[in-house]
């Protein structure tokens, strides 16, 4: 699965982006960029293109979390991204209004950036775990770190894991998938190249290919 990362800061740019990729992407990654340029309401304009996912990496105290998220959720994402750093209550309270709306909760384990080894990646598993038990969806992890989705994969087996982190940051897309995760996050690999539609089909081919080889594989195995 593609996601598209749009941290485009032009209001019309982002929906002709939006719009020319919409084929291979299976959903939109919206981030303060845009959001502060564009305004709020541009979720409700992607969310008809295509399911969008709040990246505000939620991380306050339970009742403005809370809020945060239902704002969002009112404006039509299907999806909100939390940070797990901030422990229980907040994860508790994001995901009760997430119910409220049948939507989704990601929540980050380390940052895909070197700075995410520093603080984050010590308690990364702990916060894998607690996402699980408090009934999220799925973990944000570093497509720049294939083990470190291995090892959160492991810690919550049954949540998804999106990864971040493929292109501009160096991560690649067989490691990623190889590794385990359920997607890849791509921003800047797709709408700053000369033809944004292009690159995220290649994205999306590549994608197949690396799950038909890793298919082949398991059954070979089994
Ligand atoms: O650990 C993370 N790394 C990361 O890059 C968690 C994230 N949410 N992101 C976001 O993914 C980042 O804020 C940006 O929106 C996107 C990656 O974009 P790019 O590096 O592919 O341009």
């Amino acid at each position: 699965m593609l996601i598209l990362a749009l941290d485009v800061v032009d209001h019309e740019r982002a929906l002709k982006v939006a719009k020319d990729t919409a084929e291979f992407v299976s959903a939109i990654k919206v981030n303060y960029p845009l959001v502060l340029t564009a305004g709020v309401d541009v979720i409700s304009e992607l969310s008809e293109i295509r399911p969008v996912i709040a990246d505000f990496k939620i991380a306050d105290i339970p009742y403005t979390s809370g809020l945060i998220a239902k704002i969002v959720f009112e404006k039509g994402v299907r999806a909100v991204i939390a940070h797990g750093f901030v422990g229980r209550d907040t994860l508790q309270e994001v995901r009760r209004v997430a119910s409220d709306y049948d939507g989704e909760v990601y929540v980050v384990t380390e940052l895909s950036s070197t700075g995410g080894k520093e603080f984050m990646s010590e308690h990364a598993l702990e916060i894998a775990k607690l996402a699980e038990s408090v009934g999220c969806d799925g973990l944000i992890a570093p497509a720049t770190r294939p083990d470190r989705i291995r090892a959160v994969k492991s810690a919550a087996p049954s949540l998804k894991v999106l990864c971040p982190g493929v292109g501009a940051q160096g991560g690649s897309v067989e490691d990623v998938m190889k590794a385990g995760a359920d997607a890849i996050i791509v921003g800047r690999a797709i709408y700053n190249s000369p033809d944004p539609r292009e690159s995220a089909r290649r994205y999306f081919e590549e994608l197949r290919s690396v799950r038909e080889k890793i298919d082949r594989k398991d059954g070979k195995a089994n």
